[in-house]
């Protein structure tokens, strides 16, 4: 007997706006990543409102999913994925969030691509809204601040719902909604970014409509997680967290305490209402503390206990120390902030290196919910090299992917029910923090640069070979 479960779904992640591309092809409208222009490391993206000539727009292209897709999907099939997490992309169903009828050829792609991968027995994963919001909707209504978008949202989930319950059983309403929690969230989650031409890293952060959007966010999740379980008893429902392990830097009691208050808003105000069906008992001193008043409507609170989710997935990548000292001024990576912590190295980007701290995220996370998890984001962004003869040798990638697996074999045996994995990235697309290219996490190569150059030819990485026997062997092989 091994350690993952028989049924455990190995596979990867990927997201529409980081890998379709094909942004206007065929009807499809502009969504809010088609507005973002690429970045670096160092130099932060940049939000436009109007889409301008001279500038690039990553994902406008991606790595063109679109017209590679019986390629991709017959990789991925040589892997042995079980199963393969992405997005639909609203604006392809609905080019403004807006029509009235859903747009039949956006629909008949995503038939194509289920088709193609039920016919190779991989089950589809399909997040519903992964940062790819509607830009007339943030035009008209500033993003998820209007209440009127979660009727537009729901419109759109069920449609797509109706259309392919007998082709998806899995299903995650929002993509890192926590991301809502944080600044950056405006750009990636909430769409309060109305009118907002400048860098992602300087949107004016205006909390009260972030949190508001947030709570219209879950009272759309809890109507779709409903409606589905009323309609569909096949399909499973999941929520999606950005999940990130905080370390108190030391001892002292005020870094412990502040470290307690990210964990709490950052990594479980989201899951408490998507999973207990209400808001945690800290909330409410959290907005007092915040000057923040959500506008609730009669019955929501109701519904949020109603539409709650059937297992609880999230992304890991790293984790971070939290310190009230100020002469700590050290951050970890680009995307979330905190300070380093000494005993671990980083990735390229800053991203702190941690497969110890998937354990513990797993086991706090079980200790919590008690139900079914997922890890459905892991990997590592890195440089990688292309040799002479077409190979990239990226053990550095297949160190990380190991050691993540080991702490997932270990948080097993403590006693926590996993079910699968899709390590993110698992073909080359495009960064959704930095808009690079050259931030790759993939088994297989795609030929496509930062500036915009690459035939998009797809090549297997050393990696693909390794994954491969992990999945043949169940998890059991990870040399
Ligand atoms: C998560 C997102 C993904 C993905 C990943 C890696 O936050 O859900 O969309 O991109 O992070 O981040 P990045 O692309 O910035 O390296």
């Amino acid at each position: 007997m091994g350690v993952f479960r028989d049924d455990f779904l190995w596979g990867g992640a990927t997201a529409a706006n980081q890998y379709e591309g094909a942004w206007d092809a065929d009807g499809k409208g502009e969504s809010v990543p088609d507005h973002c222009t690429n970045g670096t490391h160092t130099t932060p993206k940049w939000v436009t409102v109007k889409i301008e000539k001279d500038r690039l727009y990553p994902s406008q292209e991606a790595t063109d999913f679109y017209h590679h897709y019986k390629e991709d999907i017959a990789l991925f099939a040589e892997m042995g994925f079980r199963v393969f997490r992405l997005s639909i992309n609203w604006t392809r169903i609905f080019p403004t969030g807006m029509e009235d009828e859903p747009n039949e050829k956006g629909l008949e792609f995503y038939d194509n691509v289920f088709d193609e991968l039920n016919a190779k027995g991989i089950e589809p994963l399909v997040t519903l809204s992964h940062y790819e919001m509607p830009y007339a909707l943030v035009e008209k209504y500033n993003g998820w601040e209007d209440r009127k978008v979660i009727d537009l949202f729901f419109k759109y989930a069920v449609t797509v719902l109706k259309r392919y319950n007998k082709k998806v059983k899995y299903w995650l309403t929002f993509n890192e909604i926590n991301c809502g929690t944080m600044a950056l969230g405006a750009v990636l989650g909430t769409g309060t970014i109305k009118g907002y031409n400048g860098p992602m890293d300087k949107v004016p952060d205006d909390k009260q409509a972030r949190f508001q959007a947030l709570h219209h966010q879950f009272v759309a999740s809890a109507l779709v997680v409903k409606y589905a379980h009323e309609h569909f008893p096949d399909v499973m429902m999941g929520n999606m967290i950005a999940y990130m392990e905080n370390y108190p830097l030391t001892p002292n009691p005020d870094d412990v305490r502040e470290c307690q208050k990210i964990m709490e808003i950052m990594n479980y105000y989201c899951g408490d209402v998507q999973v207990r069906g209400e808001y945690p008992y800290f909330a409410e001193r959290y907005w007092e503390d915040n000057d923040i008043h959500i506008d609730m409507k009669h019955g929501d609170l109701e519904l949020l206990k109603e539409g709650t989710v059937d297992f609880y997935t999230f992304s890991y990548y790293m984790s971070n120390c939290v310190s009230t000292d100020p002469t700590q001024t050290g951050t970890a990576g680009n995307i979330m902030g905190g300070v380093k912590n000494p005993y671990l190295k980083s990735s390229d980007w800053g991203w702190q290196i941690d497969p110890k701290g998937l354990r513990i995220a797993l086991n706090e996370l079980y200790a919590r919910y008690g139900i079914p998890l997922m890890v459905v984001e892991n990997g590592l962004g890195a440089f990688d090299k292309k040799e002479k003869d077409g190979t990239v040798n990226d053990d550095y990638r297949i160190d990380y992917l190991r050691e993540h697996i080991e702490q997932m074999r270990e948080a097993v045996k403590d006693g926590v029910d996993l079910m699968g994995y899709t390590p993110w990235g698992c073909i080359d697309l495009v960064s959704a923090s930095t808009g690079e290219m050259a931030k790759r996490y993939g088994f297989i190569y795609v030929d496509k640069y930062d500036d915009g150059t690459g035939d998009l030819s797809r090549s297997r990485k050393k990696s693909f070979d390794w994954y491969k026997k992990v999945i043949a062997s169940n998890g059991e092989d990870l040399k």
